[in-house]
């Protein structure tokens, strides 16, 4: 608590850094500036500049709201607005989200700080902010009609709270969720440790996504928001592969990375390569002596999975959902299995008639990453992705952990694809291969071995048994 005495003395502490700087107290007296990005980009983690100092994350295409200092206070302006986001080049969405982009910008502050965050309300209806995870008076919690009043469409309300715990947050709205969070709503938020924390380690790398789902047809540019299972976009920050940056990392690096999950279903997160633990989650740190080694981990919805590892090894290491279905992107519902039937001529034919027609392949789905058939506007192939071997055949929830020995501290940028070391690659092998006759498939067959028709004898249950 500040003793009024204090509250003077700090007062002209910052009305001299204020003189000195040149913003009047009108100026902090009003809205702090609206910051927009319009870059769907990684962009360079936020150094900060006044305050506690701390190691910032890198959001993954995505970026950290700047604040102002004012008397003590950090001081964000957050502008709920509809956004276009570039899920990956060639398909735009039309989202909800905040500052110019969806998920909106991150947060960051420290253990201990008070923050007030300026929420003005520039979408069609109210809405509201809710800042999952965070102890705070409970007027500040954001679930409209139970905490507070909706913030009307044109209304700018001011949340204020001291950041109690350290860890790893989001924010979402609390006001029509069904549509907002379906249309892109969400953002992080990090809280550091104020001091070294016995539970918190260091590491070099710090990196922050939100699990995100959508359902846009192919052609379309708004997400169907009634959708509750059958979404066609698995998104990592509103952005699908290959729209999603690479994790760079340099050799025997700590790497820390945040995932929350605000789609409606679960998503087991899996490493290629190397072991992690969960070293915390939305509750706070996970006590050491409860961690175990995973290569996966499952993020329920509404959970937040802080995951940490030492990259000790070189190499393109593939990182995605193991939900197959979630490493895909956009498909035409109730496609019909079209394996065995040569439909090549025809797709052509119907495209014509009906442009959001998209087939599955004749052989599996691989040959729908080679695009063989054209595709309608504003939306990417099902799987794609084109790696210095071939193509991934891969969308959605994937991207790649580049390790390299040769990453630079502090530069951080894609170093290309990994030149494997002569002999570390798997190769075709050149010698004869044995043709030994194999039983031909046929319908009684099953496995390939002969199996005597069954006959099959029914009992129908009968009214009058001897019971
Ligand atoms: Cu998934």
């Amino acid at each position: 608590m500040s003793t009024r005495r204090d509250f003077f003395k700090l007062a002209s502490i910052a009305g001299g850094a204020l003189a000195a700087s040149s913003v009047s107290k009108v100026a902090l007296a009003a809205l702090p500036e609206t910051v927009t990005q319009t870059s769907p980009d990684t962009m360079p983690p936020l150094q900060p500049k006044t305050g506690r100092p701390y190691n910032p994350v890198v959001t993954l295409n995505g970026w950290t709201l700047p604040w102002r200092m004012n008397n003590g206070v950090k001081e964000f302006h957050l502008v709920a607005e509809p956004v276009v986001r570039e899920m990956a080049p060639g398909m735009k969405a039309h989202l909800w989200g905040y500052n110019g982009q969806s998920p909106g910008p991150t947060i960051e502050v420290v253990e201990g700080d008070r923050v007030r965050i300026f929420v003005t309300n520039r979408l069609p209806e109210h809405t509201s902010v809710h800042w999952h995870g965070q102890r705070l008076p409970n007027g500040m919690d954001g679930v409209s009609g139970l905490t507070q009043p909706s913030i009307q469409p044109g209304k700018t309300f001011v949340y204020e709270f001291m950041a109690r715990r350290p860890g790893t947050f989001m924010y979402h709205p609390h006001a029509d969720e069904m549509t907002q969070m379906a249309i892109g709503m969400m953002g992080s938020w990090i809280t550091h440790p104020k001091n070294k924390h016995p539970q918190i380690e260091e590491v070099d790398r710090d990196f922050i996504f939100l699990l995100n789902a959508y359902d846009i047809e192919p052609g379309a540019f708004k997400p169907n928001i009634m959708t509750m299972t059958d979404f066609n976009l698995w998104s990592w920050n509103s952005r699908i592969f290959p729209g999603i940056d690479t994790l760079n990392v340099r050799k025997n690096d700590r790497v820390r990375i945040r995932i929350g999950n605000l789609t409606m279903t679960n998503h087991p997160i899996h490493i290629h390569g190397h072991e992690f633990t969960v070293t915390g989650t939305d509750g706070g740190p996970v006590p050491r002596a409860a961690r175990w080694p995973e290569v996966t981990t499952d993020v329920a919805v509404g959970q937040m999975r802080q995951i940490e590892f030492v990259a000790d090894e070189e190499g393109d290491w593939a990182f995605h959902c193991h939900k197959s279905h979630h490493t895909m992107n956009a498909m035409g519902h109730n496609v019909p299995s079209m394996i065995g039937v040569d439909h090549k001529d025809v797709a052509d034919k119907i495209n014509k008639l009906i442009p959001s027609y998209m087939t599955m392949g004749d052989k599996g789905m691989a040959d729908m990453g080679a695009m063989e058939m054209p595709l309608p506007d504003n939306t990417i192939p099902m799987m794609t992705g084109e790696g210095p071997f071939g193509g991934l055949e891969m969308g959605g929830m994937f991207s790649v952990v580049k390790v390299r020995k040769g990453q630079k501290p502090g530069d951080y940028k894609d170093p290309g694809w990994y030149q494997h070391p002569k002999g570390t690659v798997a190769y075709e092998y050149g010698g004869p291969v044995s043709d030994a006759p194999r039983q031909p498939p046929d319908v009684h067959t099953r496995m390939g071995h002969a199996q005597p028709e069954l006959e099959v004898q029914v009992r129908k249950p009968q009214a009058h048994g001897s019971h």
